[in-house]
């Protein structure tokens, strides 16, 4: 079968500075130049409309210390609390539902737990895909004799590897976490000393599930009543038990409902705060979990330090001699709405692609034109670096730069350059002092290991950690107050302690209620489509497209077997794929994994098919996550591009 060539497009690298020229194409210019028009931008808006007209994308790639100095940049030289980064896109439930149940938004256990659990509980998650080195440990766990149970609406590669899959409906996690609670309660599996000592709100939360019998739950979900069963038998009968999530729960409009949701199994059980029992968010990026850490998030200074907190910002001011507006910045959700209100005028994005990956890609894109003025640096002259007024071309965090980074076990480790930069690009950490600068800042590090200190200072999780000490110890966790001890691999074993005072706040059981999707299916947008990754992709493609990869076949819709019969489509054959929003077209792919009425798409080859044109932009109210997971579509399917 003759198949369109679907190679996905290669990007070069940025080597110059660019800037928009008079008659709207973007140039060749001297830093100088670049460097001025930037921050004659910035200074234009703030003078005008003050300081919050301003706004950061800080990156989720670069280092701890490029974090650091972007947030910085941003609250000292701009004066406004406008910082956030994709971690908005994807793990915002996970971070506000932990710290609503335990004062911190840190996954609790390292890797290695993994290989000496009971049982791993995978809930909308392919790890096996999207976190490969994590999956290594759960591939040990296995072998060392824990189960794995997947929970996920397609039988994944992750999925593959599992004991138990409950394949259920997209946007139905509550129901079965609920039934899940009412039956560890109803044959007496609750950990009854541990809920009684370290938690609040067990008898609500009882009758809060009680109606989610597993027959309900299977009404909803499309999970056969005993599967769900099984699963919490397993899980509650489990001696330590590791529960890992990822977008499957959090991209969803009520995404930090669906977190409450599954801690709250944890606390039933007592599966946290123990070696090898835990709740486990994998972050995305490489730097997401470091990205929050360092304070480039709208309502945290570094060290998770709340902006709120007066004593907090006192030692800020003091050390950084500024004032910090006492009040929290715009998330990234926010900033997108407030260009449409043109509240916002002027963008610094270092190291995202918001044209591509926001939900809605043609609003976002529309939100993005209405800038005053809009800075890009990026190592690739991406979709938004070419919507921008200046481009300014940085070194890539992962192998041209000194730094850290952190991961999702909150383990702080070095990385070094290795290799030169193209042309004349400069470091994110220069650049954003080259630009201080200019705005009267006397801003210089000597290196890497001089911001890091600064932080420590200022940061008691990380005062522990110097860089001796990483190198010594191959990266150190986090809360690290001490330079002289080790610190704990895991979270709050607090909650078991018997004295109340060690104890500490106890954990509140999540009241929250089944909602279902946004984005309705019906006669018209029959089937549910859900999106996510690829082993052989990154995100917006930018950084894995430039690779030559036989891997790689480029975007297609991926349906069941039953659905591409009823359509009379076969693999390679184009369709129209449409949402309330938008439309693209793309081949089918069959995938035996599916369930019937449910398709996948990535949203890694956006310059082919731009899923983001038909996802939703529903909001999760308190985390300001997208509903990524869950859009209505058609399909119709094309004239075969070889008739
Ligand atoms: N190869 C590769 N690895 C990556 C990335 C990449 O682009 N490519 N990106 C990185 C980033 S930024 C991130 S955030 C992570 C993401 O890592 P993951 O979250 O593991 O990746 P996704 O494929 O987006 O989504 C995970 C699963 O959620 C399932 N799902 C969809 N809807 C639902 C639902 O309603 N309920 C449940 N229970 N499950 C559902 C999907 O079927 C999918 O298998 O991966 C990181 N690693
Ligand atoms: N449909 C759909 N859309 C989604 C998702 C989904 O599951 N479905 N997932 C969402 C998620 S979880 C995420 S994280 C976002 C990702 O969205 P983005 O963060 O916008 O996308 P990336 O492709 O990861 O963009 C990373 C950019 O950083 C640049 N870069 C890399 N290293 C450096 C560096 O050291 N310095 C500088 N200055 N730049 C650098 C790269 O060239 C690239 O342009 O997408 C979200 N969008
Ligand atoms: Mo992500």
């Amino acid at each position: 079968m003759k198949k369109k060539d679907r190679q996905p497009k290669q990007y070069t690298r940025l080597t110059h500075p660019l800037v928009r020229d008079a008659n709207g194409t973007l140039r060749q210019a001297t830093w100088d130049e670049a460097l001025e028009r930037a921050a004659a931008g910035f200074r234009r808006a703030t003078d005008t409309y003050g300081p919050d007209a301003f706004a950061m994308l800080s990156c989720a790639r670069a280092t701890n210390e490029m974090n650091y100095v972007a947030q910085k940049f941003t609250r000292v030289v701009m004066g406004t609390n406008n910082v956030d980064s994709c971690n908005r896109t994807c793990h915002a439930p996970s971070v506000a539902g932990l710290s609503a149940a335990f004062g911190s938004g840190g996954g609790t256990s390292s890797y290695e737990e993994v290989e000496h659990t009971d049982l791993i509980l995978m809930w909308g998650s392919n790890a096996r895909f999207a976190h490969p080195i994590f999956f290594h440990h759960v591939l040990k766990g296995i072998r060392n004799g824990a189960r794995m149970y997947a929970v996920d609406p397609r039988r994944t590669s992750t999925a593959e590897w599992a004991e138990g899959w409950l394949g259920l409906d997209v946007g139905t996690d509550i129901p079965p976490a609920h039934a899940m609670g009412r039956e560890i309660i109803h044959a007496g599996l609750v950990n009854r000393s541990f809920v009684e000592r370290a938690t609040t709100g067990f008898a609500e939360y009882a009758e809060l599930v009680e109606p989610w019998t597993l027959s309900a739950a299977e009404k909803v979900t499309g999970v056969p009543a005993a599967a769900i069963r099984e699963l919490a038998h397993a899980y509650a009968g489990a001696e330590r038990a590791q529960l890992c999530w990822t977008l499957g729960i959090t991209e969803h409009h009520n995404g930090t409902d669906n977190v409450r949701a599954l801690i709250n199994l944890s606390l039933l059980t007592g599966h946290v705060g123990r070696y090898g029992a835990g709740v486990q968010p994998l972050r995305g990026q490489n730097n997401v979990q470091g990205g929050g850490d360092m304070g480039a998030i709208p309502n945290r200074l570094p060290g998770f330090q709340d902006i709120l907190d007066p004593a907090a910002r006192g030692k800020f001011e003091r050390t950084w001699r500024t004032v910090i507006q006492p009040r929290y910045g715009m998330t990234l959700t926010e900033m997108f709405e407030a260009m449409e209100s043109r509240e916002l005028r002027a963008v610094y994005c270092i190291g995202e692609n918001p044209a591509q990956s926001e939900a809605d890609s043609e609003q976002a894109m529309r939100r993005l034109a209405a800038l005053d003025h809009l800075v890009v640096q990026d190592i690739f002259l991406t979709k938004t670096a070419q919507m921008a007024d200046v481009v300014l071309p940085a070194t890539a965090a992962w192998a041209e730069t000194d730094g850290t980074t952190t991961n999702s076990e909150r383990r702080v480790q070095r990385v070094r350059a290795a290799v030169q930069p193209p042309g004349e690009a400069r470091e994110d950490i220069d650049i954003i002092c080259a630009l201080a600068q200019r705005f009267g800042h006397d801003w210089k590090f000597a290196d890497s290991e001089s911001v890091w200190n600064e932080l420590r200072s200022l940061s008691p999780d990380h005062y522990g950690m110097t860089y001796d000490r990483l190198e010594e110890h191959q990266g150190l966790q986090w809360p690290c107050p001490d330079t002289d001890r080790l610190p704990s691999t895991f979270l709050h074993a607090r909650l078991w302690e018997t004295d109340p005072e060690r104890r500490g706040p106890a954990a509140p059981f999540g009241l929250v209620a089944h909602d279902p999707p946004v984005d309705l299916t019906d006669e018209d947008y029959p089937l549910r489509l859900t999106t996510g990754r690829r082993l052989d992709s990154y995100n917006t493609g930018v950084q894995s497209g430039s690779f030559a990869s036989p891997l790689r076949r480029g975007e297609y819709i991926e349906l069941c077997p039953e659905d591409a019969a009823a359509y009379g489509v076969e693999v390679g054959e184009e369709v129209r794929v449409s949402s309330r929003r938008g439309a693209v077209t793309a081949p089918v792919w069959v995938d035996a994994g599916l369930r019937p009425g449910l398709a996948f798409m990535t949203m890694h080859f956006p310059d082919e098919v731009d899923t983001n044109q038909l996802t939703i932009e529903a909001n999760c109210p308190i985390a300001g996550t997208a509903e990524f997971k869950a859009s209505a579509i058609r399909i119709e399917k094309l004239v075969p591009a070889w008739t």
